[in-house]
């Protein structure tokens, strides 16, 4: 053999060598690169060598269940890239801190865009419409049900969201979100009667309330189907989810009875009317009351006696999210206990975040076994909602 052909050989051997280093992962892609680009190997073989080694990065050995049975990792969604610049927000008005957003930015460099909206139906109607370029919505547990049917969400990276272990756990596993795959607890809260105690000859204990002319013009129900719809069917005793054709027949006549003395049907901003006293009796939630009772104190709340909705809101990640990273990062965020604290003290409403909860200037009490008994958690219509959409579209236009 030449001294050129043992050279040739050992230029071979080396090769193969780097080879097998970058194959059974003991040589990383850019040593490879460089050991290979030191023996003059071309470029084009360096990618044919790359491209046949491109499961290289795997660890070497694949560990061996007692068995001997392989265990094989299910490969998990690529890790998300660097944090963006920017963060689009779509939530519920008034259900947020003050400074909560201006102090994500200054901490994080990124910029939010934060809009509102009024109701379930609206969020779901902006999804469905596809290409909304929100990274982050707040539905109610119903509307995450909805959205997962429609496959309108994004699962969840819980490695980017170490603050998870806060959440309380009875906002764990819910129903609307069994494996907590898809949703972070926001808020909870009740929808019940507002009423200014010093208008009304007596507080309200009941949805009859609306029935009663002595209020006609003075009175509100907010303008959302499930809500107006499921107050009825409490009212006569049945699921606020029911799809029992009398049901929602008797609860579209009390709808329109209510009607003829309504004033309007209106949600949040209804709390500017009750301050003012335009309004006097009001179907709202009981955080938003706590909002207009920190302007005019003579404004109480009350759970009637039939019954009403109880909801646990979440984030949730829209299908496509263009700023993932920061989508993450703004719910690691908000699980902190001190930034979780701020939002429900500012808002009313009670914090599914135990941390959150412990350090509350006014902690929202979770609903004792007894108070449940009057309370229902709304859920997905499916096949009814075509039924539902239809008598609010005829109570609104009746
Ligand atoms: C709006 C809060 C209401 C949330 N301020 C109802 N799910």
């Amino acid at each position: 053999m030449s001294d050129d052909s043992t050279s040739k050989k050992t230029l071979a051997q080396q090769t193969l060598a780097l080879a097998d280093g970058l194959a059974d992962g003991r040589v990383d892609r850019r040593s490879f690169v460089r050991g290979a680009l030191a023996l003059g190997l071309g470029l084009p073989s360096i990618a044919a060598v790359l491209q046949a080694c491109s499961g290289s990065e795997a660890p070497p050995e694949t560990p061996k269940a007692p068995t001997g049975a392989a265990v094989v990792k299910p490969a998990g969604p690529p890790d998300l890239g660097e944090l963006e610049k920017e963060l689009k927000i779509y939530n519920w008005s008034d259900y947020i801190a003050e400074d909560t957003v201006a102090n994500f930015e200054k901490e994080s460099g990124v910029k939010v865009t934060y809009d509102t909206f009024e109701s379930n139906e609206e969020l779901i109607a902006k999804l469905q419409a596809g290409a909304s370029g929100y990274d982050l919505v707040c539905p109610s547990g119903y509307a995450v049900q909805v959205l997962l049917a429609l496959k309108l969400l994004e699962e969840l990276r819980p490695k980017y969201i170490p603050n998870l272990g806060n959440v309380a756990p009875q906002f764990r596993k819910m129903a609307f979100d069994p494996t907590d795959a898809y949703a972070v607890p926001w808020q909870w809260g009740m929808t019940g009667i507002a009423y200014r105690a010093d208008k009304v000859k007596a507080p309200p204990d009941s949805w009859a309330v609306f029935h009663d002319a002595q209020y006609k013009g003075k009175m509100t129900m907010m303008d959302d189907m499930r809500d107006v719809i499921g107050a009825w069917l409490k009212f006569r005793g049945k699921s606020l989810n029911s799809s029992v054709p009398e049901d929602l027949a008797a609860a579209k006549a009390d709808a329109l009875t209510a009607k003829a003395l309504l004033q309007s049907y209106v949600s949040a901003p209804v709390k500017g009317q009750l301050v003012a006293g335009d309004v006097w009796i009001a179907q709202l939630w009981n955080g938003d009351t706590l909002q207009a009772k920190a302007e005019n104190d003579k404004i109480d709340w009350i759970l009637p006696k039939e019954g009403g909705v109880i909801w646990a809101d979440s984030m949730v990640i829209p299908k496509g999210a263009p700023n993932p990273r920061a989508a993450h990062a703004f719910l690691d965020y908000i699980l902190r206990a001190d930034v979780g604290a701020a939002i429900s003290d500012f808002t009313g409403y009670g914090s599914p975040n135990a941390a959150a909860t412990a350090k509350m200037a006014k902690p929202v009490p979770y609903p004792t076994e007894e108070q449940m008994k009057l309370l229902e958690f709304q859920s997905d219509l499916a096949g009814a909602s075509g039924a539902w959409d239809q008598i609010w579209t005829e109570i609104k236009a009746g």
